[in-house]
Formats: C-alpha cells, structure tokens, sequence
C-alpha cells in the first residue's frame, strides 16, 4: 500500500481525498494556487506545497509544477480530483514514467473515453444499446445531409472531443443542419483543437441517467446502480439522486450490466462512469463515459454504503475490489444539493467574496462535504461550488424532508448561494413526484 499520496486538486474534493487517506494511514501532500492558501483542507495535509499562482493554466493544470512537488515530496501516487487533469492522458502518462501512480484509469482508457466516437464504438462492440446516429466521425455536410435524412430528424451535433455541451447543435431540417453542423465543427476545433462531429437521433425530454462503475487491475469490474442527474442547468448538474426515481428493477440490472460489458471491452479499472439518456418508455442509450471519480459520488456511497475514493485508492495500489457485485445492495434514497456561489435571481451569475456567517447543517442523514469555513474568501478564478449537501433516508420522501431542513439549518452570509432555489425547488410537486426531465430548471426556476 502506499505511504504518501499526493492530492492534485483544491477545494471540497481536495478535502475529500484528504480524509480517505487520514482513514487509511497514507500521509498526504496537498498543492495549492496562490489563491486558495486559506482553503480548509491545507490544515488537515502532512505537507503543503505551492505550485503557482491564481491562474489554473499555471497551477492545477501545470503538469511540471505537479510532478516537481511530487518529486519534492517523495510521493507514491498522485490523485487528480475531478476537473482538472483527471481526465488527462497525457498527465497519467507522465507519471507512469516519473514512477508515480496515477489514481486512475490507464492512459489508454481515458484517451478512448474522451473520444466519444471511440466509446461508442466500444459500446457498440460491447453490445450496449447507443442513441441511434451516424456511427463515426461525419466529415462533410453531405454525409451530415445523408445521414440526417435516415436517422430522421431532429438529429444533434456533436462534438467527438466535446463535454458540457460544448460544440452540441440540434438540427430540426436540412438548413439548421447545414448551418448546425459548420458551427458545431468550428466551437469544437476552437474549444479542444478537434473539429471532429458524429450525428445522433435527438431524444426528446431525456433524463440523465448515470451508471457508477468500479473496476481493479485483476480483471473485476462492479456497478454501484444509477444516479439521475436530470436536473441541470446549462450542463451544471444542480441535484442528483439515487436511485432514479423511474427506474425499475429489471432495467437497473439491464444498465447495470451493459456498464460493466463496456468497461470490460475498454480494460477499465479504477472508478468510473456510464452516462445513458433514459426516454419516457425507459428505452436507456449510452451516450458517454468518463473516465474519473464525478462530484457527485457521494449519493452513490450512501446507498451502497461504499468509500469510493478508498476503492480508488486500492485498486491503484493493485489490490482488488473489497466487494463482488452480489455484496452490493440500494439502500434508501440519496439526495445531493450542489451549494454553489451563485444567484439563482441574478441569472446564476458567480458571487465570489467572503462568508461573513457560516454554521454548516447536521444531524441524522446529513453529510456537508466542503472547504469553506466563517471568515472564509470564495476566490473568483475557479468553479463556484462551496459546499454538497447529501442526505441519505430510507425513502425519497423523507430524504426531501431532511434537506429542507438541512437547507434551512445551512447558514451562508456575505455571498449568494443556490441554497434557497433548493428550498424553491423542494417544494414544486413534480419534483416531489420525481417527475422531472433536462428542462426542468429552465421551464420553472430561470430568473421570475
Ligand atoms: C443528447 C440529448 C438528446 N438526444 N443526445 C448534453 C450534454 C451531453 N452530455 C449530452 N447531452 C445531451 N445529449 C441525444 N441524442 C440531450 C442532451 C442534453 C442533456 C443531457 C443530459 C442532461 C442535460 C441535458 C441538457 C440538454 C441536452
């Protein structure tokens, strides 16, 4: 097992990684921007090195001051996080040859799940059921016009390097397409210097429906049942659950197993996750994988009563998994609540600056993983989040029932947060009816 872990990454994760090597006796190094030198999880590290300043570009992205504080510090592994370089092949790479475990997939696995062309023809191989399109990459409008024709519109665009919606194009005739399909080339090659498009059948009024997997090095791979992430707003995840709300036993199992299959023919170990659509008659496609631990984990080790950042640990230590899929059973429902410095009236728009009151929630169900404290400064360089609120109960009902009160108990003052929204939210009757879809945060909650 390994002494010395290295966390490449800042803020609630950071703190999070931390604590999973506290629990295992591994000591830790944490690097940080000049930015985030009063973050919470510095405190908790053995060592602490700075690598740069504010700017990601030259601090949680610059892969020589990374490996030089790893080398520095004499560290075993490195975990990347989320964001950041954890979905990098080029970084996991580099610390294979530095002699430093990467906490993650190989580099093959992260290069054929950040193609999605390349996974869905993994997924095609592994006889997993994919949204119906153009099968690889579509090189010209002709072929775009061709295909669009069969598959029958309204076709999406998308980007084969693409994330977040980034260089995504729906199409509803032979014009938008056209047009569509040369502004979705151009925003992919500006965005990831890969201009590469496939077409797919738009599915109307998806949910989002994602498959946690868990493989090791000796061949075994678990899935940890499915997270609805179905209510976003412009590609931000807000709320996840577990278990999807709609989803019956059989087509659990059926999603189950079709993850696992694709992660068997990508050689996957380490943690991972399967993202499919689920239309309104439960028909599940595959549309992506990725290749790293996701913020919202933490609903997936309520109801499976799992640590998945421990599990990522071992297995890159080359241990294997602490359980078999049949040791793996749901229990009750989990919530997740994304505190984020934002104003929900103000378009979502970012409210970086400093906490002047701050008591977190507690009491039974609840778990608040953050960096943030009283007296705290929210920096303006990275993403918003401040804070998750998990709750975890025997019913969704009663998990709803918890956060409100969670929420309610949450106490920020001096930035705006997406806490009151939440409350909003808690109390729209289809959303307590789990009857919500991609669209549910635009139709109702974007600025009264
Ligand atoms: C889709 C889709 C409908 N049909 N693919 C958005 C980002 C990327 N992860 C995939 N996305 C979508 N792919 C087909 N064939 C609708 C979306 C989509 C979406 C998916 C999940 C959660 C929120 C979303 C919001 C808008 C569009």
């Amino acid at each position: 097992m390994f002494h010395r872990i290295l966390v490449a990454n800042r803020g609630e994760i950071a703190l999070r990684i931390l604590r999973a090597c506290k629990d295992l006796g591994i000591e830790t190094v944490a690097v940080y921007s000049e930015a985030d030198r009063d973050s919470l999880h510095l405190r908790y590290a053995d060592e602490t090195i700075c690598i740069g300043p504010a700017s990601s570009s030259m601090s949680y992205l610059n892969i020589p001051a990374i490996i030089a504080a790893a080398e520095i510090a004499d560290v075993e592994a490195i975990h990347p996080g989320y964001g950041f370089l954890s979905e990098n092949a080029h970084f996991a790479e580099v610390c294979q040859s530095c002699n430093i475990k990467f906490i993650g997939p190989s580099a093959q696995a992260i290069t054929d799940c950040g193609d999605k062309v390349a996974a869905k023809a993994l997924a095609a191989k592994a006889n997993v059921p994919c949204v119906p399109g153009s099968d690889g990459p579509v090189d010209n409008e002709h072929d775009a016009l061709r295909i669009a024709r069969e598959i029958g519109f309204p076709v999406l665009i998308k980007a084969a390097a693409g994330g977040g919606g980034r260089g995504m194009r729906v199409a509803h005739n032979d014009p938008s397409l056209v047009t569509g399909f040369h502004s979705a080339r151009s925003e992919a090659e500006s965005a990831f210097n890969n201009s590469t498009v496939y077409l797919e059948k738009f599915v109307d009024k998806p949910r989002h429906v994602e498959i946690q997997i868990i493989g090791d090095t000796h061949g075994n791979v678990v899935h940890l049942g499915e997270r609805d992430c179905s209510l976003q707003r412009r590609h931000q995840k807000l709320i996840e659950e577990s278990p999807c709300p709609v989803l019956d036993e059989d087509t659990r199992k059926a999603m189950g197993e079709a993850a696992i299959r694709l992660a068997k023919v990508a050689n996957y170990y380490s943690a991972g996750t399967v993202e499919f659509l689920l239309d309104k008659d439960n028909n599940f496609y595959f549309i992506e994988i990725n290749s790293r631990i996701q913020v919202e984990h933490p609903v997936t080790e309520a109801v499976t009563d799992t640590d998945l950042i421990r599990e990522m640990i071992l297995v890159a230590a080359g241990e294997p998994l602490s359980f078999r899929q049949e040791d793996i059973e749901m229990r009750g429902h989990a919530i997740e609540f994304r505190i984020n410095a934002e104003d929900p009236d103000q378009n979502f728009k970012p409210s970086p600056g400093k906490i002047k009151t701050f008591v977190p929630p507690a009491g039974p169900g609840v778990r608040w993983d953050s960096h943030v404290y009283q007296g705290y400064t929210v920096p303006p360089h990275y993403d918003s989040m401040v804070g998750k609120l998990i709750v975890h109960r025997r019913t969704r009902k009663q998990a709803i029932a918890v956060a409100k009160r969670a929420l309610a108990e949450l106490q920020i003052e001096g930035i705006a947060t997406t806490a009151p929204l939440f409350l909003r939210i808690l109390d729209h009757s289809d959303f307590c009816n789990g009857d919500v879809d991609t669209g549910f945060i635009d139709r109702y909650f974007t600025p009264r």
